[in-house]
């Protein structure tokens, strides 16, 4: 595996303190940082981009990740600790290929890790780990969590404590394939087809009491206009691609994502956690690289937006590496718009 040191530095917007928008490590690559705040500490689950020599294809065969490394920080800014591997591919009996982007929770003193991985039939299902410490290793379910399907779980827990999954991906991530509940292996290779139609919804799903199980049947994200009108297939700039995350600001519900293919972290907001949300904007424009991928937490009186691009790889989508950036609210509750990445 090829080392990420002796980068150089591409265009960033350098604004405030120093580690912002600098890449979080650089002796191995890492991307769709998931971050959370437990015991007053931050932890960094983000997927551990390697090169595998595979072309590039829409349906993402380059990202041909094999394992999670952890990352902790004692504050935003401090000195980062990579805690080695916590989950290998080997040691999740059903898995086939492709660690993609995890996410993690903590209950009742337990750390859970959510990630998806295709099976041996080559569909993506999202699995659960296991461990006592935030940093792993965590040990696998012995199969996926029953009902699961897609790609990028993010855990949300709520002021009640209740925890939810949010997760789906279109193209590579085969949400399109589970149009009729059933995965249909000869659908389409990107979205459903149909411009003029919704479009495909990412998906919420409350987890069941012991973190292992969805506890209701799954139900559609919806995303309106401010009209009250679903963003439809056509709309490219501002329907849901991939990359769920839920956090909550003076008690409403902010669901951001990727639209992928036009590269935008996009956030919309509701009054619950099931929605619907309606589009507000942009979080964070396009960055260097295909994808897009984002983490957003308080910290010390302070809102953290992590993202990834390709800095250390001058520009291979498929290596990575996650950075950090101040997020600010607007009073109105909306957010300001993050250029990270100028030409
Ligand atoms: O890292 C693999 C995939 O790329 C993730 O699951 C997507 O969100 C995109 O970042």
């Amino acid at each position: 595996q090829p080392e990420a040191a002796n980068a150089q530095t591409t265009p960033t917007e350098a604004s405030g303190p120093q580690f912002l928008n600098k890449p979080l490590i650089t002796e191995i690559y890492t991307a769709d940082p998931s971050a959370h705040v437990f015991n007053n500490k931050i932890y960094i689950y983000p997927s551990h981009d390697i090169e595998s020599n595979i072309p590039q294809n829409d349906n993402g065969d380059h990202f041909a990740m094999r394992d999670y490394h952890i990352l902790s920080q004692d504050s935003v800014g401090g000195k980062v600790t990579d805690h080695g591997v916590a989950l290998d591919i080997k040691d999740i009996p059903w898995a086939g290929r492709q660690l993609w982007a995890p996410d993690a929770a903590f209950k009742d003193g337990t750390y859970f890790l959510y990630f998806p991985v295709k099976d041996k039939n080559d569909v993506f299902r999202i699995g659960v780990a296991t461990s006592k410490s935030p940093t792993g290793p965590f040990k696998a379910d012995p199969k996926p969590i029953e009902g699961s399907f897609s790609i990028d779980p993010a855990v949300f827990k709520d002021s009640d404590g209740q925890h939810y999954m949010y997760f789906g991906g279109i193209w590579g991530g085969q949400l399109q394939k589970w149009e009729n509940g059933k995965f249909n292996p000869a659908g389409s290779k990107t979205d459903s087809g149909k411009e003029n139609d919704p479009a495909i919804s990412p998906k919420v799903v409350k987890l069941s009491a012991d973190m292992h199980q969805f506890a209701e049947p799954v139900k559609d994200v919806q995303i309106i206009d401010k009209a009250g009108k679903p963003l439809l297939t056509k709309d490219h700039d501002r329907r849901f691609f991939e990359a769920s995350w839920m956090h909550k600001y003076n008690g409403k519900y902010y669901f951001s994502y990727s639209t992928g293919d036009t590269h935008y972290i996009a956030y919309a907001t509701g009054d619950n956690p099931y929605g619907p949300f309606t589009y507000q904007g942009v979080i964070l424009n396009p960055v260097l690289g295909w994808t897009n991928h984002q983490s957003i937490v308080p910290f010390s009186d302070k809102w953290y937006l992590f993202y990834h691009d390709t800095e250390l790889s001058k520009g291979q989508t498929h290596l990575r590496n996650i950075k950090v950036t101040e997020l600010k609210h607007n009073p109105d509750g909306t957010i300001e718009t993050i250029t990270a990445y100028k030409e």
